[in-house]
């Protein structure tokens, strides 16, 4: 039987190849096994992850990063339902990447929040002008930024003290590269929260859930 690590290999070699079609057969024939969430933590982002190491130190070239990022933005897209058909009683949420180009995150994200049943409106990718805007014509309650670049982290303080000054009812999760290097940056720019994962994400909803839930029984 093939282990995981196999598994994982042969994704990345079809990858590299440039193979969508024998990448695409790959996760479709471990789906039943581990379900399209579990399948794209163990697969798809270890194979990337190896994948940018390899581009790091320089054994790869960017287009080939370039394009494992677009087959696997494709996959995703396709195994993961968009959304589950009962909506919940919940906050406002939205989702951004904030000033860098990096997507596949946040429609990871985005996508396991949604099939999970709540509602996000996909901010796409916003400057933090922009996304400040957006959070208050809106009304958002939770918003869930992901970067990738460290200067975007950083840049994740000013959403947060643009917001204060807006006074905005909004809580912050935060998640992406510079996040799981440094488990402390969260704090450092002024996050409610960070996860590492759609599963941390969904956790983290579910939680805030249950203490509005309470609220509302005490009041
Ligand atoms: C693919 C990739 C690209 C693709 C992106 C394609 C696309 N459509 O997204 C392309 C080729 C375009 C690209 C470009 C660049 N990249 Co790039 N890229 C990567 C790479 C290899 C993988 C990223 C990825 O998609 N991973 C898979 C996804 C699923 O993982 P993820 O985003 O981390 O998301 C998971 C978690 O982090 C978490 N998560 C993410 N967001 C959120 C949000 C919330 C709320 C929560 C709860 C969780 C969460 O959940 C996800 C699922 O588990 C990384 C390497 C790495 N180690 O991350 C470099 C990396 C991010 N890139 C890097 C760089 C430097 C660049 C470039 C500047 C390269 C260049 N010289 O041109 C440009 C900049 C583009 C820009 N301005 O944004 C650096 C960033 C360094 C830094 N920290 O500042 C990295 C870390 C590579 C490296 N080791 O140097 N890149």
């Amino acid at each position: 039987m093939n282990n995981i690590k196999q598994i994982v290999n042969q994704f990345e070699k079809a990858l590299l190849n440039f193979d969508k079609i024998e990448a695409n057969r790959l996760l479709l024939a471990h789906v039943d096994e581990y379900g399209p969430a579990e399948l794209i933590n163990k697969i798809v982002v270890q194979a990337l992850k190896r994948i940018g190491d390899s581009w790091q130190n320089g054994s790869l070239a960017l287009s080939q990063i370039y394009m494992s990022g677009r087959i696997c933005e494709q996959l995703v897209d396709e195994l993961l339902p968009p959304a589950s058909n009962q909506r919940r009683n919940q906050p406002k949420m939205a989702i951004a990447v904030l000033n860098d180009y990096h997507f596949l995150g946040k429609r990871i994200i985005y996508s396991q929040i949604r099939s999970a049943g709540f509602e996000v409106i996909d901010y796409g990718r916003k400057t933090v002008n922009e996304l400040v805007e957006a959070i208050c014509n809106d009304g958002i309650e939770v918003i869930f930024i992901s970067t990738l670049m460290y200067p975007s982290a950083l840049d994740i303080k000013l959403v947060v003290e643009k917001l204060e000054k807006e006074r905005a009812k909004v809580k912050v999760l935060v998640g992406g590269a510079p996040f799981n290097m440094d488990k402390k940056l969260w704090q450092q720019v002024g996050a409610d929260a960070m996860g590492t994962d759609g599963n941390e994400a969904l956790n983290w909803v579910n939680k805030m859930m249950e203490e509005k839930d309470e609220r509302n029984d005490i009041a």
